[in-house]
Parts: structure tokens; sequence; C-alpha cells
């Protein structure tokens, strides 16, 4: 067998450095080393063999969660490079896994790119971050291998035989030590793998899940790229047109785009940049939105559906109902914003807009049917603008909507500072009552909600404002609805739900969250948003102060360290809690308002989507979707009335 050896040199010690950087500060290289850290490092690797799907040498990606989570990766595009590098003098393959942003140093004329990962930083980190790596190449012919122990070399590349076909396969164990967790879950990496191969047109994705006796398995492969993922985020919407709009051109900057209109009243537009999810937007949605106006506004105005004296539809009336994915690529993406998730390169704007404008205009004179039933849609979306616009004045001058004034059932906090004010949206009456009595009222405030909720999936913004169960949530976090909500006049740094942990409790959760969702969105991507968790066990015992636990586990746990103290299970009281309402007011601060001793749930955008597509399901207008969901469901029924 034949071997490349060589010894390290000065090179090589910056190498070892570098990788001993990552090891030191991972969050910089992966944003966190909680599980979304450990799952970044599956994506880095996968990313790898997307390029070379994108390259057009790789058809099929498969990976599979061996037991005890070891991740193996497997593709069938060229192999890494297994020659030795001018400039590390070792081999290539060898390079991309120990030198820190190797794609980078490689860039321009030898070909080698920089992977379409959120950190853009690839093998090398995920490396340096694993107890273990092994990587296997077919290439010319040949089986080569290496191996790495916390990115250290542990075995060069090796060639280990003959064998057909090319490809990479990357195994690697996460390292313990590092993650908070290496416990992977199957179902963020389906989603992800999913929403990769809707992107990669006609790559194929398997993930399987070999952990438990009974494999979890999918796989992926969506000829209709883009059309094929709008069509999967409306399955559950009446559909105003049968097939999407679907645009593509692979110019400078490859664009990508499919639109469908619903019936409903939310829009979903889903952007991404060189496959990652651009959260924030950017340059890229700013020149679809700008084209979409546009392009609407002329065909309604040469087809006499907009008359001279008509006003613009505007921006907000064509996307009602809309579904859109756009994607496109980018050779140096600028990220902005937050997260890091916003497109910041100026001159994607122009681009994106000029294309949808002539391929979007010629498709509405294409198909005068479908367009038809969309402007139908967008006029009467910019009615109901104007008929909220007469309400929200109406409102305004009858003062309710003024932030002086605030709901008659709030209990306010004697603080003003929105940093350190909170308040409770509470369900009930009694549960309200206690949460007054308990609370620190120099920062806490309780709004009782009671009655029956407004379907906001059946509503525009002129039935919300004047609801009178939705007004008072308005009026209270004081910063307003839909286009005119403003995050920097929140009254309240946090906005808590506090509801029961029961089904009815579980409704009145996914009700406001899509509330927020729908109508004050920025409120939850600025981490405003919280889910108070109130016990679900109480154990007691003379002389022993009072145990609460919060989840099954937790009870468990209790029980467990108590036999420690020699305390048995029938020496315990046990009381399980059905709602707030029956804890009194001390206990409820004690458990769930205490900021010492509480436990809050921040709310993420990924909640809201999930709350808003099971309300769609459950809310909106197709009846068979519901069912389905209803009896695949009805078994676990039990297991929400905890
Ligand atoms: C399971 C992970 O890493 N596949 C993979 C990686 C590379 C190539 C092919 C590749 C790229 C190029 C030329 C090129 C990489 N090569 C490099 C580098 N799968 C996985 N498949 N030949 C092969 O980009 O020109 C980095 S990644 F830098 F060595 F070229």
């Amino acid at each position: 067998m034949e071997k490349y050896n060589h010894e390290y040199g000065a090179e090589q010690i910056q190498v070892l450095e570098g990788l001993e950087a990552v090891r030191k500060r991972p969050g910089m290289y992966i944003g966190s080393t909680s599980v979304r850290g450990l799952h970044h490092l599956v994506y880095e690797i996968v990313d790898n063999g997307v390029d070379e799907a994108l390259a057009g040498y790789c058809t099929e990606i498969n990976v599979i969660i061996e037991p005890n989570n070891i991740i193996c990766v497997e593709d069938n595009g060229r192999g890494i490079p297994v020659e030795i590098h001018p400039k590390t003098k070792i081999s290539t393959a060898e390079t991309v896994y120990t030198v820190l942003h190797a794609g980078g140093k490689f860039g321009g004329d030898s070909g080698y790119k920089v992977s379409g990962g959120l950190h853009g930083v690839g093998a090398s980190v995920v490396n340096a971050l694993s107890k273990w790596t092994e990587v296997t190449i077919r290439r010319d012919g040949f089986l080569y291998q290496m191996k790495f122990e916390k990115g250290k070399t542990v075995q060069k590349l090796e060639k280990l035989g003959e064998a057909e076909g090319t490809g990479t396969k990357v195994r690697f164990l996460a390292d313990d030590t590092i993650f908070e967790t290496t416990d992977y879950e199957y179902e963020v990496l389906e989603k992800r793998f999913r929403e990769i191969a809707f992107l990669t047109k006609g790559l194929k994705i398997t993930i399987e899940d070999k952990r438990e006796e009974t494999s979890k398995k999918a796989d992926f492969c969506f000829e209709g790229g883009l059309n094929s993922f709008v069509e999967f985020l409306n399955k559950n919407k009446e559909k105003l047109h049968k097939t999407p709009i679907y645009i593509e051109k692979n110019g400078e900057v490859p664009v990508e785009i499919a639109i469908q209109y619903t019936s409903s009243y939310s829009e979903n537009i889903y952007t991404f940049v060189n496959n990652i999810n651009t959260i924030e937007g950017g340059t890229h949605l700013e020149g679809f939105k700008r084209s979409l106006t546009k392009v609407f506004n002329d065909y309604a105005r040469s087809h006499n559906v907009l008359k001279e004296k008509d006003a613009n539809l505007q921006g907000e009336d064509i996307r009602e109902g809309i579904t859109a994915v756009v994607s496109v690529k980018v050779k140096e993406p600028q990220f902005e914003g937050q997260t890091k998730t916003k497109l910041g390169n100026s001159e994607v704007t122009g681009i994106v807009q000029s294309m949808v404008n002539e391929a979007l205009s010629s498709f509405l004179e294409e198909n005068p049917n479908v367009a038809k039933a969309i402007l139908e849609k967008c006029i009467s979306a910019s009615r109901a603008r104007e008929a909220a616009r007469k309400a929200r004045e109406l409102a305004r001058k009858k003062n309710s909507l003024e932030t002086s004034t605030l709901p008659g059932k709030l209990a306010d906090c004697s603080s003003k500072n929105p940093d350190e004010c909170e308040v409770y949206i509470v369900e009930g009456d009694s549960a309200g009552g206690s949460a007054k009595q308990g609370r620190d009222r120099k920062f806490q405030a309780i709004l009782p909600l009671w009655g029956k909720m407004l379907n906001v999936e059946k509503s525009r913004a002129d039935k919300i404002y004047g609801n009178e169960k939705l007004n008072p949530v308005i009026l209270a976090v004081g910063a307003g609805i839909g286009s005119d909500f403003d995050v920097t006049k929140i009254r309240y740094g946090k906005v808590i739900i506090m509801a029961d942990a029961d089904v009815d409790g579980a409704h009145i959760r996914t009700l406001l969250l899509t509330f927020f969702f729908r109508y004050m969105r920025p409120l939850i991507e600025n981490g405003n948003v919280y889910l108070a968790q109130p016990p679900l066990y109480k154990l007691s015992k003379k002389g022993m102060e009072d145990k609460y636990c919060y989840t099954e586990e937790d009870l468990e746990k209790a029980y467990k360290e108590l036999e420690e103290k020699g305390i048995s299970r029938d020496q315990l009281g046990l009381q399980r809690y059905k709602g707030l309402g029956e804890m009194n007011p001390e206990q409820l601060w004690e458990t769930t308002m205490n900021p010492e001793t509480r436990i809050l749930v921040k709310v993420t955008m990924d909640d809201a989507i999930k709350a808003d597509e099971i309300f769609t399901l459950l809310m909106g207008d197709e009846v068979e979707p519901r069912r389905e969901f209803i009896q695949a469901n009805a078994k676990y029924v039990k297991n929400l009335d905890i």
C-alpha cells in the first residue's frame, strides 16, 4: 500500500493551531454548540455533496444516522481530489479536512469554491469538532481513506485498493465534550434535506435513522424543483390556479422562482441564497416584490381592470394569498441583519426585478384566466385594506386604539420601561385572578382573555380591528398590527402566553401564536414572545419543601432523587395540576412567574410557522387534510392532555 508521508512543516503547525482555535471557540464557526450547531455539522458535509451536484457531477446523497449518533454521508460525485496540493504539500483531500477555510484559500483560478454553508466554514470545522472523522474516496479507479481525531490526522490518505465508480463518503462522531448534546433530531434533518432536494432539482437525497430497532427513513427527489416546493407548501390550501408560475434564468446570478396563489389571506414568501434560507429577506426579496407590484398594476391597467380614476394596487394587496419561493445563487453573498440571514448585495435587486418583470408579464399575457383569478383576489384585498383603514380610523377617533387607552381587563405594571416589563396573557378569569395576586406588580402586567377566539384564518385585517378578544392584546402590546406594527413601540419586552397544559390550552396557544405570526411577526423575530411553563405535578410530604415537576421525566427524576434520600414513592403526596386555576397565587408565582425559578420558552419563527401550518390545517377551507390530520393524530390526543 502506498502512503503519502510528510513531516510537519511550518504550514502544518499553522493548521493545527487553526483547528485548535475552532475547538476553543466553536460558536464562532458554527453559531452555537447547541443541538442547532450539532445539526450544522451534518449540513456542512452534505453541502459539499450538494455543491458537487450543482457542478453537475453528483446525483445522489445518502445520509445515515448510525447507532451512537455517528453520521455517515455519502455521495456519488467525482470524489475529493487526492493529488498532492502544491501549496500545502499534502493531499488535497487532507487539506480540505485540516485547513481552515480551505475553500476560500483555493478560490479563484483553481476552480475550488467556498461551500454554501451558513458560516461557509466547511469540512475542516466539522473535523475539528469531531471525536473522529473518516473520509473514504473513490476516484481514478482506486479507493482511498484517511482518518482524523479531534481534527488531527491519525492516518494520512492511503490507497486501500481498487474501486469502481467515484464518490466521497464521510463518517464522523461529534465531540460530546464540545456539544451540549450529540443526539440528532431526525425530523429536523429530514426537513432540511427535503428543503435541499426542492432547491436542487433532480438531486436525490435519502436519510435513514438506524439508531433504533425500527429505522426511520425518507427519500426526496423533485424533478419539479421549486414548483414541487410550492405545491408542498400549499398542499392544504385552496389554490387559485392549478400549476405554479415558474421562472428560471441561469445568468450571472441564477434565479429560480415559483409562485402559486391561494384563497388564504396570508403572505408566504420564502427566499434562499445559495440554498440558505434568508429569513430576514434582503435585496432578492426586494426585487421580487417590486416586480410583482409593477407587473400586476401594469397588466391591470392595460387590460382595463383598473380604470384611469382608480388608485394603484398596493404591494400588500398583490401579495395576499401568495405562496412563493425565490432562490438565487450569488457568488460572493453578503449577509446582514441580526441573524445574518438578510442578503445585502445591492446588484441583486435589479437583476431579480428585471427578470421577473419579463417572465411574469409574458406569463400573464399567455394565461389570461390565471391573471384574472389573481387580480380579482388583489382587488378584493385592496377593498378590504380600505375598509380596514376606515375601521382603524374610526377606532382611533373613538380613541380606543390610542396607546393612552389601555384595555379595561389589563392589570398593568408600575414600571414603564419595556426592557424590564412583561405581560402575561392568561386564559380564563380564575387563572387571571391568581396571576394578578401572585405577580410582582412592579414589572409584571396581567391580561386575562376569555370567550371564543376569532378565527384569524378566516378574517382579514378589517375584522381584527375592533375584535373584542384581540383588541385588548393589540392595545396592551401597544405597537399596532400588520404593516403598521412598530416593534420599537412595544410596551413589554416579554409577551408571555400562559395557558393550561391541556387541549384547550394548546388551542389558545396556537391561536395566539398564529395571530402574532400573521399580524405582529417582528415581535416573534425580535424574540419577545414566550410561553410560560406551569408545572404538571407537585410532590409533597410533611416537613419537606414541595417539589414541582414540569415534565414526566422531571417527575421520574424527582422520585429517584428522593428515593436516594430514603423517601419512597408511597410516602409522597402527588398532585397533578389540571389547570392554572388550581394553583393559589403564591404557588403560581413560585412555579411559573418568579423569574428566579420559572421556566420560560422563547418562541422562535420555527414554532410560529408550525403553529401557522397546524392552524391553516385545522381552521382552513380544505376538509380532507383536516380529516387526515385528526385521524393521524387521534391516538396522540391522550398525550396532548397532560
Ligand atoms: C460527503 C461529502 O465532500 N464531496 C465532494 C467534495 C469535493 C468534490 C467532489 C470535488 C470538487 C472539485 C473537484 C472542485 C470537494 N473538493 C474540494 C477541493 N461529499 C463531498 N465531491 N473535484 C472534486 O470543486 O473543483 C473541496 S470539497 F477543494 F478539494 F476541491
